[in-house]
Protein backbone atom coordinates (compact mmCIF):
# COMPACT_ATOMS: atom_id res chain seq x y z
CA UNK A 1 0.00 0.00 0.00
CA UNK A 2 1.15 3.62 -0.69
CA UNK A 3 2.09 6.18 1.58
CA UNK A 4 0.64 9.35 1.67
CA UNK A 5 4.21 11.00 1.34
CA UNK A 6 4.67 8.89 -1.87
CA UNK A 7 1.45 9.51 -3.22
CA UNK A 8 2.05 13.00 -2.85
CA UNK A 9 5.32 13.10 -4.33
CA UNK A 10 3.88 10.93 -7.34
CA UNK A 11 1.32 14.03 -7.79
CA UNK A 12 4.20 16.31 -8.33
CA UNK A 13 3.19 17.94 -5.10
CA UNK A 14 5.54 20.90 -3.82
CA UNK A 15 8.00 19.37 -0.47
CA UNK A 16 7.14 22.38 0.52
CA UNK A 17 3.20 21.94 0.85
CA UNK A 18 4.33 17.82 1.70
CA UNK A 19 5.80 19.85 4.98
CA UNK A 20 2.87 21.78 5.78
CA UNK A 21 0.24 18.97 5.32
CA UNK A 22 2.31 16.42 7.44
CA UNK A 23 2.43 19.88 10.25
CA UNK A 24 -1.69 19.65 10.17
CA UNK A 25 -1.73 15.95 10.42
CA UNK A 26 0.93 15.60 13.18
CA UNK A 27 -1.45 17.90 15.49
CA UNK A 28 -4.67 15.56 14.06
CA UNK A 29 -3.02 12.31 15.46
CA UNK A 30 -2.86 13.96 18.71
CA UNK A 31 -6.36 14.87 18.56
CA UNK A 32 -7.03 11.21 17.41
CA UNK A 33 -5.36 9.70 20.14
CA UNK A 34 -6.99 12.45 22.77
CA UNK A 35 -10.48 11.48 20.95
CA UNK A 36 -9.97 7.78 21.77
CA UNK A 37 -9.04 8.29 25.27
CA UNK A 38 -12.23 10.14 25.78
CA UNK A 39 -13.51 10.38 29.57
CA UNK A 40 -10.56 8.63 30.68
CA UNK A 41 -8.75 11.58 29.96
CA UNK A 42 -10.71 13.55 31.29
CA UNK A 43 -11.41 15.92 28.17
CA UNK A 44 -15.16 15.37 27.74
CA UNK A 45 -17.55 18.20 28.30
CA UNK A 46 -17.81 22.31 28.06
CA UNK A 47 -15.49 24.60 28.29
CA UNK A 48 -17.31 26.57 29.96
CA UNK A 49 -16.46 29.73 27.30
CA UNK A 50 -18.05 30.79 24.34
CA UNK A 51 -16.51 31.15 20.97
CA UNK A 52 -16.54 34.13 18.48
CA UNK A 53 -19.65 32.51 16.90
CA UNK A 54 -21.26 32.58 20.34
CA UNK A 55 -21.31 28.78 20.83
CA UNK A 56 -20.75 27.08 23.74
CA UNK A 57 -16.90 25.44 23.27
CA UNK A 58 -15.99 21.94 24.26
CA UNK A 59 -13.21 21.60 26.05
CA UNK A 60 -12.14 18.92 23.40
CA UNK A 61 -12.67 22.37 20.76
CA UNK A 62 -10.11 24.39 22.53
CA UNK A 63 -7.50 21.21 22.80
CA UNK A 64 -7.65 20.79 19.66
CA UNK A 65 -7.86 24.29 18.40
CA UNK A 66 -4.40 24.76 20.75
CA UNK A 67 -2.60 21.77 19.14
CA UNK A 68 -3.57 22.84 15.82
CA UNK A 69 -2.22 26.18 16.60
CA UNK A 70 0.84 25.38 18.04
CA UNK A 71 2.11 22.92 15.60
CA UNK A 72 1.12 25.39 12.62
CA UNK A 73 2.65 28.13 14.13
CA UNK A 74 6.34 25.85 14.66
CA UNK A 75 6.25 25.70 11.07
CA UNK A 76 8.19 28.05 9.15
CA UNK A 77 5.89 27.72 6.00
CA UNK A 78 2.66 29.34 8.25
CA UNK A 79 2.42 33.09 7.79
CA UNK A 80 -0.75 32.91 9.27
CA UNK A 81 -3.72 31.11 11.13
CA UNK A 82 -7.59 31.55 11.27
CA UNK A 83 -9.66 29.30 12.98
CA UNK A 84 -13.26 28.79 13.66
CA UNK A 85 -12.76 28.92 17.26
CA UNK A 86 -10.20 32.02 17.27
CA UNK A 87 -11.53 35.67 17.16
CA UNK A 88 -9.33 36.82 14.92
CA UNK A 89 -6.27 35.81 12.93
CA UNK A 90 -3.03 34.90 14.02
CA UNK A 91 0.13 35.53 12.48
CA UNK A 92 2.58 33.07 12.13
CA UNK A 93 6.47 33.59 10.26
CA UNK A 94 6.70 36.89 8.35
CA UNK A 95 8.12 35.16 5.33
CA UNK A 96 6.08 32.25 5.38
CA UNK A 97 4.35 30.94 2.45
CA UNK A 98 0.90 29.81 3.17
CA UNK A 99 -2.22 30.59 5.10
CA UNK A 100 -4.12 28.32 6.91
CA UNK A 101 -7.70 28.05 7.82
CA UNK A 102 -9.81 25.22 9.80
CA UNK A 103 -12.19 24.33 11.54
CA UNK A 104 -10.24 22.05 14.74
CA UNK A 105 -13.04 19.76 15.88
CA UNK A 106 -16.25 19.91 13.34
CA UNK A 107 -19.39 18.79 14.76
CA UNK A 108 -18.14 19.00 18.58
CA UNK A 109 -21.88 18.46 19.91
CA UNK A 110 -21.61 14.60 18.75
CA UNK A 111 -18.13 14.39 20.96
CA UNK A 112 -19.61 13.77 24.00
CA UNK A 113 -22.28 10.82 22.69
CA UNK A 114 -19.39 9.03 21.13
CA UNK A 115 -20.45 9.94 17.30
CA UNK A 116 -17.67 10.42 14.49
CA UNK A 117 -16.33 14.64 14.56
CA UNK A 118 -13.27 15.87 12.38
CA UNK A 119 -11.03 18.41 12.04
CA UNK A 120 -11.44 20.55 8.18
CA UNK A 121 -8.33 22.31 6.82
CA UNK A 122 -7.73 24.72 3.83
CA UNK A 123 -4.62 25.74 2.48
CA UNK A 124 -3.83 29.50 0.91
CA UNK A 125 -0.97 30.80 -0.34
CA UNK A 126 -0.20 34.23 1.33
CA UNK A 127 -0.17 36.80 -0.88
CA UNK A 128 2.51 38.77 -1.73
CA UNK A 129 3.64 41.71 1.11
CA UNK A 130 0.45 40.91 3.46
CA UNK A 131 0.37 40.55 6.99
CA UNK A 132 -0.53 36.97 8.24
CA UNK A 133 -2.31 38.05 11.25
CA UNK A 134 -4.34 40.37 8.79
CA UNK A 135 -8.09 39.40 8.01
CA UNK A 136 -7.86 40.89 4.65
CA UNK A 137 -4.83 38.66 3.67
CA UNK A 138 -7.32 35.46 4.35
CA UNK A 139 -10.32 36.88 2.26
CA UNK A 140 -9.44 34.74 -1.16
CA UNK A 141 -12.30 32.65 -2.72
CA UNK A 142 -12.72 29.10 -2.28
CA UNK A 143 -10.84 28.65 -6.06
CA UNK A 144 -7.91 29.95 -5.18
CA UNK A 145 -6.81 27.35 -2.36
CA UNK A 146 -3.64 25.41 -3.00
CA UNK A 147 -5.07 22.02 -0.66
CA UNK A 148 -8.03 21.05 1.10
CA UNK A 149 -9.35 18.21 3.55
CA UNK A 150 -10.59 17.09 6.74
CA UNK A 151 -9.63 13.89 9.00
CA UNK A 152 -12.34 11.92 10.31
CA UNK A 153 -12.38 10.76 13.65
CA UNK A 154 -14.51 7.44 13.25
CA UNK A 155 -14.04 3.93 13.50
CA UNK A 156 -11.18 4.41 11.12
CA UNK A 157 -8.99 7.81 11.52
CA UNK A 158 -9.23 8.76 7.31
CA UNK A 159 -7.57 12.18 6.05
CA UNK A 160 -9.51 13.13 2.75
CA UNK A 161 -7.13 15.46 0.93
CA UNK A 162 -6.97 17.33 -2.61
CA UNK A 163 -4.22 19.55 -3.77
CA UNK A 164 -6.80 20.02 -6.97
CA UNK A 165 -5.79 17.02 -8.80
CA UNK A 166 -8.81 14.43 -7.47
CA UNK A 167 -9.59 13.77 -4.13
CA UNK A 168 -8.15 10.91 -1.84
CA UNK A 169 -8.71 9.14 1.14
CA UNK A 170 -6.31 7.42 3.51
CA UNK A 171 -6.14 5.76 6.55
CA UNK A 172 -4.41 5.77 9.05
CA UNK A 173 -2.42 2.91 10.53
CA UNK A 174 -1.47 2.00 14.26
CA UNK A 175 2.05 3.08 13.22
CA UNK A 176 1.28 6.29 12.49
CA UNK A 177 1.56 6.47 8.63
CA UNK A 178 -1.72 7.41 6.46
CA UNK A 179 -2.00 5.01 3.84
CA UNK A 180 -3.90 5.29 0.45
CA UNK A 181 -7.09 3.66 0.15
CA UNK A 182 -9.12 4.81 -2.36
CA UNK A 183 -7.57 7.49 -4.90
CA UNK A 184 -9.39 9.79 -7.62
CA UNK A 185 -13.20 8.90 -5.46
CA UNK A 186 -15.84 9.93 -7.47
CA UNK A 187 -19.49 10.91 -6.05
CA UNK A 188 -22.63 8.63 -8.12
CA UNK A 189 -24.36 11.48 -10.26
CA UNK A 190 -27.61 9.89 -8.65
CA UNK A 191 -28.73 9.63 -5.31
CA UNK A 192 -31.89 8.81 -3.67
CA UNK A 193 -30.63 9.70 0.11
CA UNK A 194 -30.77 13.54 1.71
CA UNK A 195 -29.69 15.03 4.71
CA UNK A 196 -30.94 18.41 6.37
CA UNK A 197 -31.99 18.99 10.04
CA UNK A 198 -35.74 18.80 9.62
CA UNK A 199 -36.48 20.17 12.69
CA UNK A 200 -35.59 23.70 10.82
CA UNK A 201 -38.35 23.29 8.19
CA UNK A 202 -40.20 26.04 9.34
CA UNK A 203 -37.24 28.39 8.66
CA UNK A 204 -36.25 27.72 5.51
CA UNK A 205 -37.10 29.69 2.28
CA UNK A 206 -39.84 29.13 0.14
CA UNK A 207 -37.49 26.94 -2.34
CA UNK A 208 -36.13 25.00 0.03
CA UNK A 209 -39.55 24.06 1.41
CA UNK A 210 -40.54 22.96 -1.85
CA UNK A 211 -37.91 21.11 -2.80
CA UNK A 212 -38.09 18.80 0.68
CA UNK A 213 -41.20 18.48 0.23
CA UNK A 214 -41.03 16.68 -3.11
CA UNK A 215 -38.06 14.69 -1.80
CA UNK A 216 -40.60 13.23 0.71
CA UNK A 217 -43.29 12.67 -1.22
CA UNK A 218 -40.92 9.83 -2.86
CA UNK A 219 -42.00 7.65 -5.75
CA UNK A 220 -45.31 9.67 -5.55
CA UNK A 221 -43.92 13.26 -5.99
CA UNK A 222 -42.80 15.20 -8.94
CA UNK A 223 -38.88 13.70 -8.53
CA UNK A 224 -40.57 10.13 -9.04
CA UNK A 225 -37.95 8.46 -6.12
CA UNK A 226 -38.35 6.94 -2.78
CA UNK A 227 -35.74 8.96 -0.93
CA UNK A 228 -34.18 8.06 2.50
CA UNK A 229 -33.05 10.97 5.37
CA UNK A 230 -29.79 10.65 7.35
CA UNK A 231 -28.62 13.11 9.60
CA UNK A 232 -25.63 12.81 11.84
CA UNK A 233 -25.07 16.43 12.37
CA UNK A 234 -21.17 15.98 12.05
CA UNK A 235 -20.41 17.48 8.37
CA UNK A 236 -17.15 15.77 8.22
CA UNK A 237 -19.26 12.47 8.72
CA UNK A 238 -22.05 13.05 6.32
CA UNK A 239 -19.65 14.56 3.65
CA UNK A 240 -17.53 11.58 4.21
CA UNK A 241 -21.03 9.10 3.06
CA UNK A 242 -21.80 11.22 0.25
CA UNK A 243 -17.81 10.49 -1.44
CA UNK A 244 -18.48 7.13 -0.05
CA UNK A 245 -22.11 6.38 -1.88
CA UNK A 246 -23.38 9.72 -2.81
CA UNK A 247 -26.24 11.68 -1.64
CA UNK A 248 -27.37 15.52 -0.99
CA UNK A 249 -26.09 17.59 2.00
CA UNK A 250 -27.97 20.99 3.09
CA UNK A 251 -27.46 23.09 5.82
CA UNK A 252 -29.58 26.20 4.19
CA UNK A 253 -30.25 29.49 4.66
CA UNK A 254 -32.72 30.28 7.76
CA UNK A 255 -35.08 33.01 9.60
CA UNK A 256 -33.73 31.41 12.53
CA UNK A 257 -31.38 34.21 13.04
CA UNK A 258 -31.56 36.66 9.62
CA UNK A 259 -28.78 38.06 10.01
CA UNK A 260 -26.83 34.84 9.70
CA UNK A 261 -27.19 33.12 6.17
CA UNK A 262 -26.69 29.80 6.95
CA UNK A 263 -24.91 27.89 9.87
CA UNK A 264 -21.44 26.37 8.36
CA UNK A 265 -18.60 29.10 8.06
CA UNK A 266 -17.41 29.91 4.17
CA UNK A 267 -13.60 29.53 5.24
CA UNK A 268 -13.55 26.80 7.61
CA UNK A 269 -15.85 24.20 6.11
CA UNK A 270 -17.99 25.50 2.83
CA UNK A 271 -14.58 26.12 0.45
CA UNK A 272 -12.39 22.99 1.83
CA UNK A 273 -15.47 20.67 1.88
CA UNK A 274 -16.29 22.30 -1.80
CA UNK A 275 -12.91 21.09 -2.87
CA UNK A 276 -13.29 17.95 -2.32
CA UNK A 277 -16.56 17.81 -3.92
CA UNK A 278 -15.93 18.83 -6.64
CA UNK A 279 -12.67 16.91 -7.13
CA UNK A 280 -14.75 14.30 -7.05
CA UNK A 281 -17.09 14.85 -9.55
CA UNK A 282 -20.35 16.22 -6.98
CA UNK A 283 -21.30 20.41 -6.65
CA UNK A 284 -21.44 22.24 -3.96
CA UNK A 285 -23.59 25.88 -4.07
CA UNK A 286 -24.69 28.43 -2.09
CA UNK A 287 -28.64 27.94 -3.70
CA UNK A 288 -27.00 30.83 -6.31
CA UNK A 289 -23.51 30.03 -7.14
CA UNK A 290 -20.81 27.39 -6.36
CA UNK A 291 -19.52 28.06 -3.04
CA UNK A 292 -15.46 28.47 -4.07
CA UNK A 293 -17.25 31.68 -6.70
CA UNK A 294 -18.39 33.37 -3.56
CA UNK A 295 -15.79 36.52 -3.07
CA UNK A 296 -15.56 36.09 1.03
CA UNK A 297 -15.91 39.79 2.79
CA UNK A 298 -15.08 38.21 6.68
CA UNK A 299 -13.14 35.42 8.05
CA UNK A 300 -15.90 33.90 9.86
CA UNK A 301 -18.44 34.47 7.05
CA UNK A 302 -21.34 32.14 7.06
CA UNK A 303 -22.63 30.30 3.94
CA UNK A 304 -25.75 28.15 2.88
CA UNK A 305 -24.38 24.42 1.71
CA UNK A 306 -26.09 22.04 -0.85
CA UNK A 307 -23.73 19.84 -1.88
CA UNK A 308 -23.04 16.14 -3.04
CA UNK A 309 -24.46 14.31 -6.09
CA UNK A 310 -24.45 16.47 -9.24
CA UNK A 311 -27.86 15.85 -10.24
CA UNK A 312 -29.42 15.52 -7.65
CA UNK A 313 -27.75 19.23 -6.88
CA UNK A 314 -28.96 20.34 -9.83
CA UNK A 315 -32.50 19.31 -8.63
CA UNK A 316 -32.55 21.56 -5.67
CA UNK A 317 -31.14 24.22 -8.03
CA UNK A 318 -33.68 23.85 -10.76
CA UNK A 319 -36.20 24.89 -6.98
CA UNK A 320 -33.94 27.89 -6.32
CA UNK A 321 -33.12 29.38 -9.78
CA UNK A 322 -36.88 28.33 -11.92
CA UNK A 323 -35.30 30.94 -14.35
CA UNK A 324 -31.82 29.77 -14.80
CA UNK A 325 -33.33 25.82 -15.24
CA UNK A 326 -35.47 27.34 -18.26
CA UNK A 327 -32.37 28.13 -19.70
P1 LIG B 1 -19.63 23.08 14.58
O1 LIG B 1 -18.53 23.51 13.66
O2 LIG B 1 -19.86 24.07 15.69
O3 LIG B 1 -19.48 21.68 15.06
O4 LIG B 1 -20.99 23.18 13.73
C1 LIG B 1 -21.05 22.59 12.48
C2 LIG B 1 -21.87 21.35 12.53
C3 LIG B 1 -21.79 20.53 11.28
O5 LIG B 1 -20.82 19.54 11.43
C4 LIG B 1 -23.16 19.94 11.15
O6 LIG B 1 -23.50 19.72 9.81
C5 LIG B 1 -24.04 20.98 11.75
O7 LIG B 1 -23.22 21.74 12.62
C6 LIG B 1 -25.17 20.41 12.55
O8 LIG B 1 -25.97 21.46 12.99
P2 LIG B 1 -27.34 21.22 13.78
O9 LIG B 1 -26.94 20.87 15.18
O10 LIG B 1 -28.01 22.55 13.68
O11 LIG B 1 -28.08 20.13 13.10
MG1 LIG C 1 -17.73 23.10 12.12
Amino acid sequence: MKRLHQFLREQQTSPELIELIDTLLVACKEIAYLLKQGALAGILGSAGAENVQGETQKKLDVLSNDLLKRNLLSCSLVKGLASEEEDFPVAGNPDGKYLVTFDPLDGSSNIDVNVSVGTIFSILRAPEGCDGGDESAFLQSGRRQVAAGYVLYGPSNLLVLSTGKGTHIFTLANTGDFFLTREYVQIPTETKEFAINMSNQRFWEPAMQNYVNDLLQGEEGPLSKRYNMRWIASMVAEVHRILTRGGIFMYPFDYREPKKPGKLRLMYEGNPMSLLVEQAGGLSTNAHRNIMDVEPQGIHERVAVILGSKHEVENALTYHQPEAAKG
